[in-house]
């Protein structure tokens, strides 16, 4: 396999103004003829190129130009290309392949999913249909005939408008299909089955009617209101935030079964994965609403974010999923609660991503190269490239940076863009120089800052040293230093002081000049804060302003203060997080030394409290008791010792049981209520903090906390309570989680998505003998390798969430992975490199375990046939 670099990226040779396929869907094989219109490029330097089409595993019948039937002398085919030496300056060529989509298990090009045809073309999916110039700087009309059998496959659907539908001999239909709007292939999009509609409209803000369709198989007819409701709060959000308003008469949904990611943004033909649309409250958690209502308004933003505005090369990728990851997350804290799903995000950064930038594939927003383009749908893409959207949003304010959006649309619509070009939109219409700051699309690694104080009671004068750093990443040794938004406040005993910097010009951020962004440009920098009456204590970073890795040495006390009475929700969380990392820290100490785990009172106070406090938001108090994730310790811990670090944090999890359990069953008691479920952000807080409860009395394990399991098991009736019981009764000693198990899925057996849950929760359950359990799983006749979401929710599930026994001493997690992978990198090349992840950071671990986890990385290198996407990952990790 071959790198490809950003610095070669050349215009298209050649452009296809218009795209006519036909699709002859059968059961054997699909016939595909395209009738391309071609012409030289004039912006391309190069004259006379040979026409170069991509394509890959397709059966060619024929090749035709302008009418002429080429003969085998006149093309050529190298590896994905098929190369046509001599072609006209403007011309039409027909082509005709057959493909099998019945036998594609990689779901990407044109697949069979439940019986139905689906396809997936991004990025490179489109060659596997036809032979194409499948870049998405090539942008053309494109009009689809689909023709199938009309009892099999009744509704055929493609991109834009329904021009035609004719009923044909031998019980077969056809349909054609028109989208005004210039698209790159990665875009297009086709189903054809048996499947229901659920049908809604919406009125947008000129007066355009829209049709709003959602189809699914039948059985989920009923599961389809929440992503219809969240995709007109979609709408209108776009409308009202950014004055984007919709293109089309026409917008469909569709879900499928099995899909290698959350769902596809193909114009006006979104391909949903099933677990992104459907939702009703007996068999979706909260989490589950969530991320309906997320991924709905992340595939519409796209509408704007990625199709209008596309992408010039994949080395791009950012420009359409960080801004939109940006516009989504900003969406779900308008609809929800801001400060939980902040939190939310900047845990996932903070674990997946950090983890990501210190590691062999670490890359930057916009990478310089890759082996397979797959590869690069990563954390580091979405959502640290969101991050980067963020704080230019920070950077500029929400006026500036709605004039930048504006400018970006206008001036960008109907192209295919760089990074560049976003940020040269933003400056341009606001006037801030953004030079400097162009680093974080260019640069790898999570930046870390050193932060100290000094106060001078004399001057009245606080001043804040930042000094800023970057380890090292692949390919980058040294870097130059970032522009990072420090967002700042500084708490007095009586609120928060007004701040003035020293030489600056008056502050006048915040109404009450309390909050401050700082610009850190430089190595090391100092601000000093002028009228400052008595020593504060900083509350840095507010709203996670940047991703990087903040350090300052609090003492207890300061996080105590930051905990209790920060205005800012993430610093009061974090400052929890501090105070957990301590207690793990000490934890662990105890247990080397023999002694018992004893939880600083200060601490057990400042929890007491918050159970107890009524006036608090439920989640971010749910979020404030959970202890740092095993994920997040894996980040601060070098090595990380994962079986110590698990045993330290359940034995602080079973103190702080004991020592909180009579307010953790009064807030239970105060948090349980009849009232109808809702996907409200209130309700859902409510629930997070009874469950966190409940996994809390549940450690204790005694009868009371049994009892209060089994019967929130036995009479919830929203899956949110009943699989919240079921993981606590998994991983506990009671004697009822077989019966447990075994009923829920008597319950559940005709539900896929409410299955995926049951095999998660066994996966991830912490207790030793979890492997047999997963592999006996893997034999289960509701398990099924071939489907995307089984695999993540039983293999991904205990590699990537149960580490004290996937690290289990003896390797048998490892070998395990890797035997996995072996079979998948044969069928679905996408979910095998996506799955090995956890193998690839063997260099954080103890030397016994880098051993073990090498071991495994090379036995999947020796293996013939490696796919580019295996290959990639596992050859980097090893470098
Ligand atoms: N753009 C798609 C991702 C396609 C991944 C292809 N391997 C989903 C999204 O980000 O909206
Ligand atoms: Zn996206």
């Amino acid at each position: 396999p071959s790198t490809i670099y950003l610095s070669d990226y050349e215009v298209p040779a050649y452009l296809i103004d218009t795209t006519d396929l036909a699709f002859d869907l059968g059961e054997e094989s699909t016939k595909v003829t395209s009738q391309l219109h071609i012409r030289r490029n004039p912006a391309s330097k190069t004259s006379n190129a040979p026409l170069a089409l991509h394509g890959t595993e397709l059966d060619l019948i024929s090749l035709a130009i302008d009418g002429r039937t080429l003969d085998a002398t006149e093309w050529t085919q190298s590896g994905e290309q098929l190369i046509i030496a001599d072609v006209p300056t403007e011309f039409v060529l027909r082509c005709e392949t057959l493909i099998r989509p019945q036998d594609n298990t990689s779901l990407e090009g044109l697949y069979k999913s439940s019986g139905m045809f689906c396809t997936q073309c991004e990025a490179e999916g489109f060659r596997k249909i036809t032979y194409y110039l499948d870049r998405p700087d090539v942008m053309s009309v494109f009009t689809v005939e689909i023709i199938a059998d009309a009892q099999r496959y009744p509704v055929l659907l493609s991109n834009g408008n329904l021009s035609a539908t004719e009923t044909l001999a031998d019980g077969r239909h056809k349909t054609v299909w028109q989208d005004p709007f210039p698209k790159p292939a990665y875009l297009f999009a086709l189903v054809a089955g048996k499947l229901a509609c659920v049908e809604d409209r919406f009125t947008t803000m000129n007066g355009r009617e829209v049709a709003l369709k959602i189809y699914v198989e039948n059985k989920d007819a009923d599961k389809c209101d929440h992503a219809m409701a969240s995709l007109k709060n979609a709408m209108r959000w776009d409308e009202d935030v950014y004055g984007r308003e919709y293109d089309l008469d026409i917008f469909n949904i569709v879900a499928v079964d099995d899909f290698n990611m959350g769902a596809m943004e193909n114009k006006s033909l979104n391909i949903f994965n099933t677990s992104c649309v459907l939702a009703k409250p007996e068999t979706t958690t909260d989490a589950g609403f969530q991320r309906v209502e997320g991924v709905v308004a992340h595939e519409y933003f796209h509408n704007w974010s990625g199709n209008r505005v596309t992408c010039r090369d994949w080395f791009q990728l950012s420009l359409k999923e960080g801004f939109t990851v940006f516009r989504d997350a900003e969406f779900s804290a308008d609809m929800g609660s801001p400060t939980v799903k902040r939190v939310e995000d900047v845990t996932l950064l903070r674990t997946a991503q950090f983890a990501e930038d210190a590691g062999p594939m670490a890359h930057p927003i916009r990478p310089d190269s890759f082996i397979e383009i797959s590869n690069f749908y990563t954390v580091t893409v979405y959502e640290k490239g969101a991050e980067v959207v963020r704080m230019i949003h920070t950077l500029l304010g929400p006026e500036l940076f709605r004039k930048g959006s504006d400018l970006y649309f206008d001036r960008h619509d109907g192209q295919a863009v760089t990074c560049e070009d976003f940020v040269l939109a933003m400056e341009d219409a606001s006037g801030v120089d953004l030079g400097q700051f162009r680093h974080w699309y260019s640069q790898a690694g999570t930046p870390k800052l050193a932060v100290s104080a000094q106060y001078d009671a004399d001057e009245q004068h606080y001043t804040l040293t930042v000094k800023q750093s970057c380890p090292a990443t692949p390919g980058q040794t040294s870097k130059a230093p970032f522009h990072i938004p420090l967002a700042v406040a500084l708490l007095g005993e009586a609120g928060q002081l007004a701040l003035q910097l020293q030489d600056g010009e008056p502050n006048t951020e915040t109404a009450d000049n309390t909050e401050m962004v700082l610009s850190v440009t430089e190595p090391e920098q100092s601000f000093t804060f002028t009228g400052i009456h008595e020593e504060p204590v900083p509350s840095l970073l507010r709203g996670f302003s940047a991703p990087v890795k903040l350090d300052f040495a609090y003492s207890r006390e300061q996080l105590l203060c930051l905990m209790r009475s920060d205005s800012d929700g993430f610093c009061r969380w974090d400052a929890s997080q501090q105070l957990g990392l301590a207690e793990i820290n000490q934890a662990l100490a105890d247990l080397a030394a023999g002694r018992e785990v004893a939880p600083d009172s200060a601490y057990l106070d400042a929890c007491r409290d918050l159970l107890a406090d009524e006036t608090l938001d439920g989640a971010m108090v749910a979020m404030m008791l959970q202890l740092p994730s095993e994920a997040y310790l894996a980040e601060i811990f070098h090595p990380v010792d994962v079986i110590a670090l698990h045993r330290a944090r359940e034995a602080l999890r079973l103190a702080i049981a004991i020592a909180l359990q009579a307010e953790l069953q009064a807030c239970y008691e105060r948090c349980s209520s009849d009232a109808a479920y809702a996907a409200d952000a209130a309700q859902i807080a409510q629930r997070s903090l009874k469950n966190t409860a409940l996994a809390y009395l549940m450690l204790v394990d005694d009868d009371s906390a049994r009892n209060l399991a089994i019967s929130q098991f036995e009479n919830s009736e929203n899956m949110t309570d009943r699989l919240a019981a079921l993981n606590s009764l998994v991983n506990s000693a009671a004697p009822y989680k077989a019966d447990a198990l075994q009923r829920f899925y008597q319950n559940w057996q005709h539900e896929p998505l409410v299955i995926n849950q049951w095999f998660q929760v066994q996966a991830m359950c912490r207790l030793p003998g979890s492997i047999d359990r997963v592999q006996a799983l893997m034999a289960h006749p509701a398990f099924d390798i071939r489907n995307p979401n089984k695999v993540r929710a039983l293999i991904g599930a205990f590699c990537g969430q149960n580490s004290v026994n996937f690290h289990r001493e003896d390797g048998a997690g490892y070998r395990f992975l890797a035997d996995q992978v072996i079979v998948l990198n044969r069928s679905n090349p996408q979910i095998a490199s996506r799955l090995l992840v956890p193998l690839t950071k063997w260099r954080k671990y103890l030397p016994a375990a880098q051993q073990l986890m090498c071991a495994e990385l090379k036995r999947i290198l020796a293996q013939p046939d490696l796919s580019s996407d295996v290959y990639e990952v596992v050859s980097k990790s090893l470098q």
